[in-house]
């Protein structure tokens, strides 16, 4: 059977478009670290967070030479601990839980970004490098009050970090 040489090309380039295209969704999912929403984080009780051993005094903890752990509870309509402080050029992994309906949270200006769900602890890790304030926002309705559900994440330059903070002052 003879095929005309244009009819090869476009079934070239329709192949190559799919491969395009598997690359970027693939790309997509694994690449830019992507992931569902899952308890990674662990599962904690929304009703007990006062016992918990972190959530019940959320705050920020130094666990490497760069390395910060952020535990932040939010419940309608504020997050806690506001602000959180943390030095610049450290990697922040943050743990959130609810206390009452499923919330938002997203570091406005990097890539954390999560579903907050009652009993559920989300795991996300950030780089932080460049001091200076970054809005966090609940984008899921969670209430009246949802529009006025915001927090602040303040990267200060390392010399002036001091741990006491605990992401509160
Ligand atoms: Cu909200």
């Amino acid at each position: 059977m003879h095929i005309h040489q244009y009819e090869k090309l476009w079934l070239g380039m329709s192949l190559l478009l799919i491969v395009g295209f598997i690359a970027t969704i693939t790309y997509g999912a694994v690449g830019v670290g992507v992931s569902m929403v899952d308890d990674s984080g662990g599962n904690v009780d929304p009703n007990s967070l006062d016992e918990h051993p972190e959530f019940s005094d959320p705050g920020v903890e130094q666990v490497g030479e760069d390395e910060y752990e952020a535990y932040v509870v939010a419940r309608q309509f504020i997050f806690q601990p506001d602000p959180i402080v943390v030095p610049a050029n450290s990697t922040v992994t943050f743990y959130v839980t609810s206390a009452d309906v499923i919330h938002g949270f997203a570091v406005v200006g990097t890539n954390a970004n999560t579903m907050v769900i009652p009993g559920e602890v989300a795991e996300i890790t950030v780089e932080v490098n460049e001091a200076g304030e970054y809005g966090i926002v609940c984008h899921e309705y969670c209430g009246d009050g949802h529009h006025t559900m915001e927090g602040v994440l303040r990267v200060v330059p390392e010399g002036q970090y001091n741990s006491s903070d605990g992401g509160e002052q």
